[in-house]
């Protein structure tokens, strides 16, 4: 960090430096944290959980959450409590969760993937069955953390994808509710929660315990623990990616106000000190435009200390000379979050080629995705948009190959699949498409 622009510390960097493809790589290398004691002491809870079921995961909610539950009925909650959690809240709250609720189930409607099939010459159909999954669980970390949409987004295209329970974990530290979270669950369709967290709520989910339902596939964000916790259980269930610090990448043009764009790179660096905003810009004016605004309007954020660190230690302006520069940049970025800036996003989009979200134009603030635009707001992070996607309804499905051979179908591919069986000396094999070929 550098370059300190009235009291905010952020990196400054141009694509004329000649350092600058090292500074980059500085600034974008993330390490996913796997610490040998943290998987030593999961693998201990998910063997006690697996063996134990119910006892172990009372036991370490107990010890973990500072809770004295006795069993596990005291740390469920059924849907007449997440109805009275959503009835309850104050008006403006209720309708606001309704309306992003409405948008993100419109949103995800149209994900739903197709069942298809086609009939080859010979009268052979092939084609793809799509079935949901009949369980999902959703963690839902606690504390600071818990976000009431996060809920909405893992939860609402499992529902969407026809998934047919959908469970949900949510620590409660001190025993604390929060009716935001459950009000949430509520509106996404979720069939049980259960007020437990932790690796002892992933190996409840992955093994199934006298209360708690196996399910088939765990989805959400959590700590380290729960993190390592999924790694180690995945296998036995599916799981999502597993997500990095949040980031942005906003790329103006000059012509957004420096205000609007400060307050962007605000938002994604209030998540935490690890999240990462950098704006980049071949208008050099604008740069210290939006750095004089940030360094101005710091002062006033609820979270002045974590953007504060997140600023100095992962923020940057970087100076490019032309969109074509910007658009190398933020292909080589593959950010979680694009903000195009610009007059003319549209015209942008056929060479934006990795990222998980992008916000066209200086209107659409990320801000307004990660609540109630419509599409997700779980996005591969790290760089990972080149080979990911967004949650989505395809991640609570599953494709079942459809193969129905016609007597002439089977005749023609039997003298095929004999040849070949043959060449893989798999007598048994040869035989059964043999018998099928008519002469
Ligand atoms: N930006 C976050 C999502 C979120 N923001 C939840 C506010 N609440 C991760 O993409
Ligand atoms: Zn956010």
């Amino acid at each position: 960090s550098e370059a300190p622009a009235g009291g905010l510390e952020i990196a400054r960097l141009s694509t004329s430096d000649v350092d600058f493809e090292a500074r980059l790589d500085a600034l974008l290398a993330w390490e996913g944290v796997s610490d040998h004691e943290v998987q030593r002491r999961v693998a201990d809870i998910l063997e006690a959980v697996k063996t134990r079921g119910d006892a172990a995961v009372v036991e370490a909610s107990n010890r973990f959450d500072r809770l004295s539950a006795s069993n596990m009925a005291e740390l469920t909650l059924g849907p007449d409590r997440l109805r009275e959690a959503f009835e309850g809240l104050p008006e403006a709250q209720r309708e606001a969760l309704a309306t992003a609720a409405e948008r993100v189930r419109r949103y995800h409607e149209h994900q739903k993937p197709e069942t298809w099939s086609y009939t080859e010459a010979d009268g052979t159909v092939l084609g793809q069955q799509v079935t949901p999954l009949d369980r999902a669980g959703i963690y839902v970390p606690g504390g600071k953390a818990a976000y009431p949409s996060s809920v909405l987004m893992n939860a609402l295209p499992a529902h969407v994808a026809g998934v047919g329970e959908i469970v949900m974990v949510v620590p409660t530290p001190d025993g604390v509710l929060n009716e935001l979270v459950l009000a949430a669950a509520h509106l996404a369709g979720v069939d049980h929660v259960f007020t437990i967290g932790g690796a002892q709520a992933v190996a409840a989910l992955a093994y199934g315990t006298e209360t708690v339902p196996r399910v088939d596939k765990i989805v959400g964000p959590g700590n380290i623990y729960v993190a390592t916790a999924k790694r180690a259980v995945f296998g036995q269930v599916g799981i999502d990616m597993i997500a990095g610090p949040s980031e942005i990448l906003v790329v103006s043009d000059g012509g957004t106000d420096p205000d609007w764009l400060a307050m962007d790179l605000f938002s994604q660096a209030e998540h935490d000190e690890d999240a990462q905003s950098i704006l980049v810009s071949w208008d050099d004016a604008h740069l210290e435009a939006v750095a004089e605004s940030m360094a101005r309007q710091l002062p006033t954020m609820e979270r002045e200390a974590i953007i504060r660190t997140s600023l100095s230690e992962r923020g940057a302006l970087i100076r490019c000379r032309d969109r074509g520069e910007a658009v190398a940049l933020l292909n080589r970025i593959a950010p979680e979050h694009l903000e195009l800036s610009v007059a003319d996003p549209e015209a942008w989009l056929p060479e934006v080629r990795h990222a998980g979200a992008v916000f066209m134009g200086r209107y659409t603030a990320e801000a307004l995705g990660d609540y109630c635009a419509g599409p997700n707001h779980v996005l591969p992070t790290s760089g990972t948009a080149r080979f990911s996607s967004p949650l989505g309804v395809y991640d609570f499905q599953k494709r079942s190959s459809l193969i129905g051979c016609s007597a002439e179908g089977a005749s023609a591919l039997g003298r095929t699949a004999s040849v070949l069986a043959r060449g893989e000396s798999l007598t048994a094999h040869a035989r059964s498409a043999e018998y099928r070929i008519r002469d």
